[in-house]
């Protein structure tokens, strides 16, 4: 009856696994159901990020089943019971030396990659072109200042307003759209209070400050939609403001850039009062006394 029971679960789970890895093509850049680990790499730098991890893991697991080793061993063989006479050593020069070596060569060996993958995703080696993300209360905006003078507003769509194949808290009705193979420096910076421009697949979570141009980059391997998300506690509707990444090849890139340039400049039109209330303040006074 048990052992039915175990076979139930475990051909449940396979279909279960089997099914996902059906649809795996469709969804590019989102988390999928049951998944374990990290979202597929879609940038040098996430792939870099996933290899540090796996080896930093084999660290962790190897120090883990060697310290839970020579705790059982220590229990078992110095156990009360069989040694009436505890023993009254209190030094031994060599593994006193060997506990404090062994941990700091396994240090420089996890910090030596760390800090080369820390100044790789830092800053793009000849930037092809710049991206522009500006956090506001509650929403993403984006400029392209290599093509042009626009900008547009990127709001996440309500679940009521969802159409087949958006995903639910991730879709926003203004896609921004970037080349594939292309190195794209990415400029975060915020409006209002900090928010944190977070993409998975890109392997990049950079903190939005105002007044503050925080650099990385991103060379995106695969075309495909990728979803991300503000990772910066940023007041009530924090949860609500999405990042829709639309990874296309470069001459669909350059038709979507003409497109927006005419589509996005006419919000231009009504220029956004980025002016705090005392400037408003100051240029209504010094305008009135003329
Ligand atoms: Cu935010």
């Amino acid at each position: 009856m048990l052992i039915k029971r175990i076979l139930s679960v475990i051909t449940s789970f396979i279909i279960l696994f089997s099914a996902n890895s059906v649809f795996a093509e469709q969804a590019v850049g989102v988390s999928k159901p049951w998944q374990m680990g990290f979202r597929e790499a879609a940038s040098p730098v996430m792939e870099r990020i996933v290899d540090f991890h796996n080896f930093l893991m084999v660290i962790s697991v190897a120090i883990a089943v060697f310290v839970t080793v020579l705790l059982a061993y220590v229990m078992i063989r110095f156990r009360a019971s069989k040694n009436p006479n505890p023993s009254k050593r209190t030094h031994n020069t060599f593994i006193e030396v060997t506990w404090t070596v062994i941990p700091i060569i396994i240090l420089v060996v996890m910090a030596v990659p760390s800090f080369r993958l820390l100044y790789y995703q830092d800053k793009a080696v000849n930037p092809e072109m710049t991206l522009k993300a500006i956090g506001h209360q509650w929403y993403w905006s984006y400029e392209y200042p290599d093509h042009g003078d626009f900008v547009f507003d990127s709001v996440m769509i309500e679940e009521e307003d969802l159409k087949p194949g958006q995903e639910r808290l991730l879709h926003t009705d203004n896609e921004v759209v970037l080349p594939v193979n292309t190195n794209i420096k990415i400029l975060v910076t915020a409006d209002d209070v900090i928010h944190n421009w977070a993409l998975p697949s890109f392997g990049i979570k950079m903190d939005a400050v105002p007044g503050q141009l925080n650099e990385t980059w991103v060379n995106i391997t695969k075309p495909g939609i990728y979803y991300g998300m503000c990772s910066e506690l940023c007041g009530v509707r924090h949860s609500f403001m999405p990042i829709t990444i639309r990874a296309v090849s470069k001459e669909k890139f350059a038709l979507w850039i003409e497109e927006a340039k005419i589509e996005f400049a006419k919000n231009k039109s009504v220029p956004k009062n980025n002016l705090t209330s005392s400037e408003i303040e100051f240029v209504s006074l010094t305008s009135n006394s003329k």
